[in-house]
């Protein structure tokens, strides 16, 4: 099938049936036992919810549907040659567990951009809040005053069959996910471009356009968009945003409910003990990052101002950002992934350079420390930098780039959810 939704409309009801027969058969199998940590750590390391887009294994960290963050690279078609896998070609893999043809993944783009007109409202509901408002709120408010054009709303009230809420919920899915950008970038040049909006373009695919309306239109920029939509589309259900639409979408709330829900636990300041990922984490790496150049008046730092910059931020209480992780236990394979693309592409960026630095010297000096389970560097030890690099500077903006990205992971979910 060339489309998306054919595919679906084969593999769902196979779907249903294999389900209600793991149920039937296997209802009463006990998968472990509850402990007082795991009730305390907010569900940590319990296995409680069917998570069919994503699993995320302590050591090895992110599969998709089975693949790791290089099997997609390798495997995924990209936009150009060489190119990192594209946006379109992750929702396909996490709604099928298929891996999309070229002609398949072309196919879903143009559908999302036939989908992508943002109704004025949405706009204006957006602008009755002041400037100044966290571009999350912001983004958040632009999602609510989607939710009014929510095909699943009216197929309930006129009284779809269950076997068949997957339709309408596909539907308010993919208009979602294809909208999303639009008022995403709508709120970063309302608050950064005094206002100057840059149209969708016909002719790119979802990350290239989403970096094009923002304003950054630079080839290497667009491919670092594609990749980190792809990075960031979900990981498992454990963490906040992910955990969140699940839980709002189980009463039957429609995807732009559960998707503003899932914003509004993304918007969280530090996660205390209670879970695993948000990504307020990528803002402070880049502050802190700023911090250290600012101290020393220059990024060429030697590895001992490094090290001593680093015990002075843990003697004054704090935590060194972009480390640790509360399910991996080694090196974030999207931090990798990040680096990879940095070696490529900025090799003499001179953050870039200390945060390379920083993978050295931070690890030994958390595991002396001797209670951080993971030294080791997450997804947000690398992301700052990069757009930092590309001219996305403003790090406040930063997790509504997270949450378009998340707008994927949510769509199996709710449309597989029985
Ligand atoms: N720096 C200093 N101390 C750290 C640390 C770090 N990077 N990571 C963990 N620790 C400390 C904890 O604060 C805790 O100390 P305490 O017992 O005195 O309270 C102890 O080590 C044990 O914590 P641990 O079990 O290893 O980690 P948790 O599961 O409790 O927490 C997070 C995991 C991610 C919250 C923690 O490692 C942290 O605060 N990291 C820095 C912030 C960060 O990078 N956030 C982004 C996370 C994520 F990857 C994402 O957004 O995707």
């Amino acid at each position: 099938n060339l489309d998306l939704y054919s595919e679906l409309k084969e593999l769902i009801p196979e779907y249903q049936e294999r389900v209600k027969k793991v149920k039937k058969d296997y209802g009463t199998v006990q998968l472990g036992n509850t402990t007082v940590d795991m009730v305390i750590g907010g569900m940590r390391g319990m296995t409680a919810l069917l998570w069919l887009g994503s699993s995320v294994d302590p050591d090895e960290g992110i599969r998709f549907r089975g693949m790791t963050i290089p099997d997609c690279q390798k495997k995924l078609p990209a936009a150009i040659p060489g190119g990192e896998p594209m946006p379109e070609a992750i929702l396909w893999l996490l709604l099928t567990g298929k891996i999309p043809s070229k002609q398949q993944v072309d196919s879903l783009s143009q559908e999302l951009r036939s989908r992508a007109t943002v109704p004025d409202y949405a706009f204006k509901t957006i602008d009755a809040l002041p400037v100044s408002a966290h571009p999350m709120t912001q983004f958040a408010t632009g999602v609510m005053a989607l939710q009014t054009q929510s095909e699943f709303q009216k197929a309930y009230e006129s009284g779809i069959s269950k076997s068949r809420y997957w339709e309408p919920t596909y539907e308010d899915c993919m208009n979602l996910i294809a909208r999303v950008p639009a008022v995403a970038a709508y709120v970063y040049r309302r608050i950064y471009k005094d206002g100057k909006i840059i149209p969708l373009d016909d002719s790119l695919d979802y990350g290239a356009n989403y970096s094009h309306m923002l304003g950054f239109d630079d080839p290497k920029m667009l491919d670092f968009m594609r990749l980190y939509i792809t990075i960031h589309s979900d990981h498992e259900g454990g963490n906040v945003s992910s955990h969140t639409a699940h839980l709002v979408a189980s009463p039957l709330s429609d995807p732009y409910l559960a998707f503003a829900a899932a914003l509004n636990g993304l918007a969280g300041p530090l996660h205390g003990l209670a879970n695993q990922v948000i990504n307020v984490g990528t803002l402070e790496v880049l502050r802190w990052i700023r911090s250290i150049v600012a101290e020393f008046g220059t990024p060429h730092i030697s590895t001992d101002q490094l090290k001593d910059y680093v015990y002075k931020t843990l003697n004054s209480g704090q935590v060194i950002p972009g480390y640790g992780h509360g399910v991996l236990r080694k090196t974030d394979p999207r931090y990798t992934c990040q680096r990879e693309f940095a070696l490529k592409h900025l090799p003499d960026d001179p953050l870039f350079l200390l945060v390379s630095k920083l993978k050295e010297v931070v690890p030994p000096i958390l595991t002396e420390l001797g209670k951080v389970k993971n030294p080791w560097p997450n997804v947000d030890a690398h992301s700052g930098v990069l757009l930092n690099y590309f001219g996305l500077t403003e790090e406040n903006y930063f997790t509504v780039l997270f949450g378009v990205s998340r707008s994927f992971g949510i769509a199996p979910q709710v449309c597989l959810a029985l």
